[in-house]
């Protein structure tokens, strides 16, 4: 049989055997099912296969704890890596169902709040497509990442149900089932220390297969989901008390309920902890289980497994880790110590000192009354072992975990070359000059079978017809592209399909936000989460500045600009939020301005999310990277941009350091201070308004903000932000925003120039290759796990 009649056979069983339709009577719901299932069944081939397959070889297996994983869609992520687009595409159009419809029909599972929950979904991708055993563990919320919309340019949160539509790709576990406990107190007999929790809840496992390119090999995904031990109280329903009766399910269930929406600061939440518990202690039973049932001898569980700890919130895994081997199986603390170092890693993904993760001891001791001890333990040892050092875990009534993870691990790393030298001069400055070798670097990568292949296929079918289809797993081979790039017919191809990507954004947005522009303009493009480091507030500013000059001299030669942004704040983020509407207040203002609408145009897209982003990276001439140097730990946006051809504008920060490198100077638009100049700028008293004296330009947007220009009847509305700018401006937004301009305009003049715009922007595709997750995941299994491929 065919490929194609071997789908459609598997579509039209699935639909009438699952979902008991026939085509004529099937819903678009129904659609993507059985199309989802006749994937599935696929996946699962390939993965019982793999499962066995590393259980045999007796491998080292990594295990990857992440309390985000921002997965997206999925149904064609596994069409694509299966090689199955054509015979989809045929099957549902012979039915008269359009792909991407059906594709679209998914919904989007944001278990994530951005390029940490991003990254983490890239690297199971990347550790399927290289073979290399492993899990993921994370939480099954029932409520991602809000969904938000603009009312009168705010942003307004909804929760968002992503269970409620039927979903195609979980398998539940319910015979792999853990108890978690939490808060009681602990019991001492001699040597003996036992805990005995007062609450205690179910975690129940859920599995994800994760595909890899060509269907080579297959890792899960397990979430854990939170349920009562007793869901029903009998006793209290038949007292009348109904509501009660449910309570304990109710409870239970709370800890699953949702994702934290804050992407950077840590609120201290009991809920967050108890999450942070229950995630660790799970995935750690789940993997001493399948330890023992295949080898057995404690000792050699540093040989047989690898944990990595994405940032500090599965820290706990430490004390943990120490408390079963030594409370639960005996071993000595020391040993215990031991060998849960060897064992684990920990990565690293911000300096920002509100995002360090501490506990209150009170809250910590109440809700994990043993772990208090063993860290106090695991402190106390370490300081034996190091006399001279003075960076304790336990300081001013609080745990930190940042220090523990440290200690408890065998090897820190960084996510880009810069972030990672900062980390040994800043946070970890002391226990860096303790353990001179536990810091290494992994800069983050991206996944091209999503962000290239599957999110951007006329660009891939260019590269696949002129160097063969290589690429898809070793990304280096894009460097092929560079001769093609010196033949102009070539690069008018390339040209052509940056313009069809923004023609169909352009109908997208047309059709689904009423918003029509032009694709003739240079689509500039910042989206990520709202963050005053991250500085959409210079970008509004430069535009604000730019309306007002291009309404000086409307006649001039002016680039036609449409400037594209995306992206929540925090629910709690005032000041991003206002940034929010004020990008929506002056889009008003200025999309309706009838001298400049030629020229400029401001678009701000409601929901970002993984799918918004697929639709737009590939239509994107520039890239917005201008976070204040030596905050953004690295960015994985930046990545997805060069490598569809969409060159930078940004600061020596994070990743950006190295996209420059890699793709050359000269097709990079570098502006502002380094991470050392901010440093100094800081020093210097009055630096926010001596920059706004020096720039007319500044000043003059300023003044319109301040002035009620964008907030007609109300000009207080923003002055929060301009004050902010024109007094601290801890982000130095006003003493980067003169060499900001002057890259835009640089960016300005480079844009008109068609033929030598395209050759770097195919530049910046042909050179990305190193960005590539495959690339990082191989450097965590040599660097950092041991762990070998499988294929
Ligand atoms: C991000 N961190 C970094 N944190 O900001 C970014 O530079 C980096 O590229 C990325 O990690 C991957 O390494 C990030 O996304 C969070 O969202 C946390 C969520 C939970 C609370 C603390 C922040």
């Amino acid at each position: 049989m065919s490929p194609t009649a071997s789908l459609r056979e598997s579509i039209i069983q699935h639909l009438r055997y699952s979902f008991g339709k026939d085509p004529e009577h099937a819903i678009l719901e129904d659609w993507r099912m059985a199309l989802s299932y006749a994937v599935r069944d696929r996946i699962t081939d390939a993965w019982i296969g793999a499962t066995g397959k590393t259980y045999d070889s007796g491998a080292k297996r990594v295990y990857y704890l992440s309390m985000e994983f921002l997965i997206g869609r999925l149904l064609e992520d596994g069409i694509v890596n299966l090689e199955l687009v054509d015979e989809a595409k045929a099957v549902l159009e012979e039915f008269g169902k359009d792909y991407g419809t059906v594709l679209s029909d998914e919904p989007d599972a944001a278990l994530g709040n951005g390029g940490l929950g991003r990254l983490a979904a890239c690297f199971l991708e990347s550790l399927s497509t290289i073979g290399c055993p492993a899990h993921g563990y994370g939480i099954r919320y029932e409520h991602g990442l809000f969904r938000q919309s603009f009312v009168d340019g705010r942003q307004v949160e909804q929760p968002e149900h992503w269970l409620e539509q039927r979903h195609a790709w979980e398998f539940e576990r319910p015979e792999v089932r853990y108890r978690i406990g939490f808060g009681g107190h602990v019991d001492r007999r001699g040597e003996t220390v036992r805990w005995y929790p007062a609450e205690v809840v179910e975690a129940e496992a859920f599995d994800t297969p994760v595909i890899g390119w060509k269907g080579r090999w297959a890792n899960t995904l397990r979430l854990w989901s939170g349920r009562a031990i007793h869901p029903f109280d009998l006793d209290r329903f038949n007292h009348g008390d109904f509501a009660g009766a449910a309570q304990p399910e109710a409870l239970a269930r709370t800890i699953s309920r949702v994702l934290y929406p804050d992407d950077t600061t840590e609120q201290g939440k009991e809920l967050r902890l108890k999450q942070e518990y229950f995630l660790t202690a799970a995935a750690l039973r789940d993997i001493l289980r399948r330890f023992n049932n295949q080898f057995g001898d404690l000792r050699k569980l540093p040989a047989k497994v690898a944990i990595q700890l994405n940032d500090t919130h599965p820290a706990i895994a430490g004390p943990e880790l120490i408390r079963v081997l030594h409370d639960e199986r005996g071993l000595s603390f020391e040993e215990s110590m031991e060998i849960a170092r060897g064992c684990l890693s920990y990565t690293n993904h911000t300096l920002l000192p509100e995002a360090l993760e501490t506990w209150d001891e009170t809250l910590f001791g109440r809700l994990l009354p043993r772990h208090i001890e063993l860290i106090d333990q695991i402190d106390s040892t370490h300081a034996k072992q190091n006399p001279s050092r003075m960076n304790s875990m336990r300081a001013d009534h609080q745990v930190k975990m940042g220090q523990l993870s440290f200690v408890m691990a065998h090897h820190v790393n960084g996510v880009s070359a810069l972030h990672t030298e900062l980390m040994k001069t800043t946070v970890f400055e002391e226990l860096h000059t303790l353990h001179p070798d536990r810091i290494v670097n992994e800069t983050n990568g991206v996944t091209p079978r999503r962000w290239l292949l599957a999110c951007n296929p006329r660009l891939a079918g260019l590269i696949t017809e002129s160097i063969g289809e290589g690429w898809v797993d070793d990304l280096e081979q894009l460097k092929g592209l560079e001769p093609f790039i010196e033949d102009t017919g070539w690069l008018d191809r390339y040209a052509q399909v940056k313009r069809d990507n923004k023609a169909e954004l352009s109908n997208w947005m047309g059709t689904t936000h009423g918003l029509h522009v032009d694709p003739e303009m240079l689509f500039d493009v910042q989206i990520k989460r709202l963050h005053e480091y991250k500085r959409q507030h210079l970008n509004i500013l430069e535009t604000i500045a730019h309306w007002a000059e291009i309404r000086d001299n409307p006649t001039a030669d002016w680039t036609p600009r449409l400037k594209l942004f995306g992206g929540k704040a925090a629910p709690g983020y005032f000041f991003a939020k206002d940034i929010i509407r004020l990008i929506n207040d002056a889009a008003a203002v200025i999309n309706a301005d009838p001298v400049t609408a030629p020229y400029l145009k401001i678009a701000f897209l409601p929901n970002y999310n993984v799918s918004l982003a697929e639709r737009m990276i590939p239509a994107a001439d520039l890239s917005e990277q201008i976070s204040t140097a030596g905050k953004e730990a690295s960015g994985t946006g930046n990545m997805k941009f060069a490598l569809n051809g969409a060159p930078t504008v940004g600061t020596l920060d994070g990743a950006n350091v190295e996209i420059r490198e890699h793709v050359g100077a000269e097709n990079f638009f570098l502006f502002g201070m380094t991470a050392e100049e901010v440093m100094e700028r800081r020093k210097v008293e009055g630096h926010a308004w001596k920059a706004v004296q020096a720039d007319p330009r500044l000043k003059r947007a300023l003044d319109l903000i301040r002035d009620g220009r964008f907030s007609p009847g109300e000009p207080e509305r923003y002055h929060g932000i301009t004050a902010n700018l024109e007094g601290a401006d801890y982000f130095l937004v006003c003493s980067d925003f003169t060499d900001y301009w002057r890259a835009q305009r640089e960016v300005d003049t480079a844009f008109k120039d068609t033929r030598a715009w395209a050759k770097m922007a195919a530049l910046n595709t042909a050179r990305s290759g190193w960005f590539s997750s495959d690339r990082t995941i191989r450097g965590y299994m040599a660097d950092i796990w041991g762990a070998q491929s499988l294929l």
